[in-house]
Order: structure tokens, then sequence, then C-alpha cells
């Protein structure tokens, strides 16, 4: 039904793929502009690097199912939120928190909604701050506002979250095996979140926020 809705409305639905890979370009530019006037300040950046993503066909149609939204254009825009996604890895914590500020500040960016997995990490373990933004993108005649969710994560959090996503989908895993995997997994987030902590400590020793 999915499908048969992309190719009824393949014109529309190239369209509404296009806002979204614009809007990611708008956030990525305002990401990298932060990284940049950072790095002039203080001598070193605080982004380690920038991932972006428009939701796989396959993925959007998971989430129809999941959360049982109505097969239009209009459903699918209105409640699935993450078609547009920007991951920002940083080094330390400190500046996930320090840029989420500058990015929220600016004035064309609304936002949605907010949740904090690094203060309260889910069952899993996994740890980022997931934002869903409104982010305007200017077209021939008029201007159209596109939401993006932004996933901030340090080198470490994202280095647990990508290995425990590609584990996620392995299928052949033994059932007794299971429990024992989801606990091994917990405790290496709850360790890579400890190496988190003293990285940071270090950093805070050495002073090294200031261009001096
Ligand atoms: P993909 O393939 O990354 O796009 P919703 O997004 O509304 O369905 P919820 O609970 O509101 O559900 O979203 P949540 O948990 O705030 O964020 C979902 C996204 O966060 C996931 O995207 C993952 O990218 C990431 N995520 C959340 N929990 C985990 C986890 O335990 N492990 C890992 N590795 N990633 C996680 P999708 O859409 O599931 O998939």
């Amino acid at each position: 039904e999915f499908l048969d809705l992309i190719q009824r409305n393949k014109k529309p639905f190239d369209l509404l793929m296009c806002y979204y890979e614009c809007a990611i370009m708008e956030v990525e530019t305002k990401f990298k502009v932060l990284n940049q006037e950072h790095s002039l300040e203080y001598d070193r950046n605080p982004i380690e690097s920038i991932k972006t993503r428009v939701k796989s066909y396959e993925s959007i149609l998971k989430k129809i199912r999941k959360k049982d939204i109505p097969i239009t254009m209009e459903a699918i825009e209105e409640n699935i939120k993450d078609i547009a996604g920007v991951r920002v890895i940083c080094s330390f914590q400190d500046d996930i928190y320090a840029l989420e500020e500058s990015f929220l500040k600016q004035d064309d960016i609304e936002l949605i909604e907010r949740k904090d997995y690094i203060k309260n990490p889910k069952p899993s373990g996994y740890r980022s701050l997931h934002l869903i933004v409104q982010v305007p993108i200017f077209l021939q005649n008029t201007k159209k506002f596109v939401n993006v969710e932004v996933q901030f994560r340090t080198i470490a959090m994202d280095f647990w979250a990508s290995l425990e996503h590609k584990m996620r989908y392995k299928k052949d895993i033994p059932e007794s095996q299971v429990k024992f995997l989801q606990e091994e997994l917990y405790d290496c987030a709850e360790q890579s979140a400890k190496l988190d902590e003293r990285m940071q400590g270090i950093r805070d020793v050495i002073g090294w926020n200031k261009n001096e």
C-alpha cells in the first residue's frame, strides 16, 4: 500500500524527500558554521563529525506499521518526525550541551521535542541527546517548515550505538544468550559513559577550553 502511494504520487513524494534533503543541508551548515567559529575562538573543534541521512523507504514503512499511521502523504509528514536526520558527533559531553544551546538560540529554529537520553539513558544503555526541530527552507515562491531530528552523541556513545544497532538486526542469536548479551551491552554502555567522564575530567585539568 505504501509502495502504491509512492508510485501514485511519485512527483509529490520525490518533492517531499527533496524538502528533507534541503532541510538537512540547512541544519548541517549551521553546525559547520558553529564548529568553524568555535575553532577560531578556541583552539579545538567541538564537532568530531556530522552524519546525515534521509530515512529509507523500508524504515519509513516500518514506522508506519509500528505507529499505525494512515498511508497518506500528509499523515506521514505529520507523524514521522525523523525522516530527515542529522547526527552530530562531539568530542566531549560538555560540547553537546554548548552546541545545543547555540543551535536553539538561532531565531529560525523552533524546538518541537527534546529527549535527553544522556541524563536519562534508555534501559538498553543507549545515550544520546535527541531534538526534533522545525527549520524553514526557502523555495521559489514559498517558505516551508520542515521537521529534522538532530541526535548529539560523543564518539564513545556513537561507537556503542552503532555496534549495538548492527547487532540488533542479527536474528540468529540463540535464545539462551539474549539476556547475557543485553547485560553485556548495558555494561559496555556504562563503562563507555565512565570513559567519557574521565576524558572530560582530563580536558578540564588541561584547561583545553580557551585559546590562550
Ligand atoms: P533508525 O534506523 O536509526 O532511523 P519514534 O522515533 O517516535 O518511533 P521514540 O522512542 O520516540 O520512537 O524515538 P527515540 O527512541 O527517541 O529515537 C529513536 C532513534 O534513536 C532510533 O531510530 C535510533 O536511531 C536511536 N535509538 C533509540 N534507542 C536506541 C537503542 O537502544 N540503541 C540504538 N543503537 N539506537 C537507539 P529508529 O527510527 O529506531 O531507527
